[in-house]
């Protein structure tokens, strides 16, 4: 990852408490992602040393995961560009915030991921 802005504002509009955020912030600095795609199907797998999360799906089809403050929610993927992806959540049990993300690779080789409703974060991330 090469920068990344507004992870801990998404993380306290989302209400994660002090102590959390700043664990999640400092593990979040040096994330290691490993994206694989076979055509419409990707697989994203993103690690930290508290937390690590892989999913899979096809976009244009609607999945699983958790947001990134954990919360189980279904996720719809979709192209928004041939470049970019876009994936609306919806909560599973409860009310929160809605969050949603993008990715989407650069000409110069580049992810960009955002993170977003009311707080935009955006992380950049360069192939290793
Ligand atoms: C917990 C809460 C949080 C976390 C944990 C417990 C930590 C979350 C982390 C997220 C990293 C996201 C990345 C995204 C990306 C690395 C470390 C462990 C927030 O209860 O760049 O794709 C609330």
């Amino acid at each position: 990852m090469k920068s990344s802005e507004n992870f801990e504002e998404l993380l306290k509009a989302l209400g994660v408490n002090v102590f959390l955020r700043k664990i999640a912030v400092a593990a979040a600095s040096k994330p290691s992602v490993e994206i694989t795609q076979q055509g419409e199907s990707l697989s994203i797998q993103t690690s930290t040393s508290v937390r690590t999360t892989h999913v899979s799906f096809t976009v244009g089809e609607s999945f699983n995961e958790a947001t990134v403050d954990g919360r189980l929610c279904t996720s719809f993927p979709k192209w928004e560009t041939d470049r970019k992806i876009t994936c609306e959540q919806t909560l599973q049990k409860g009310e929160g915030p809605e969050t949603s993300w993008t990715r989407e690779l650069t000409n110069d080789g580049q992810m960009i991921l955002v993170s977003s409703r009311r707080v935009v974060c955006t992380r950049v991330y360069e192939r290793d």
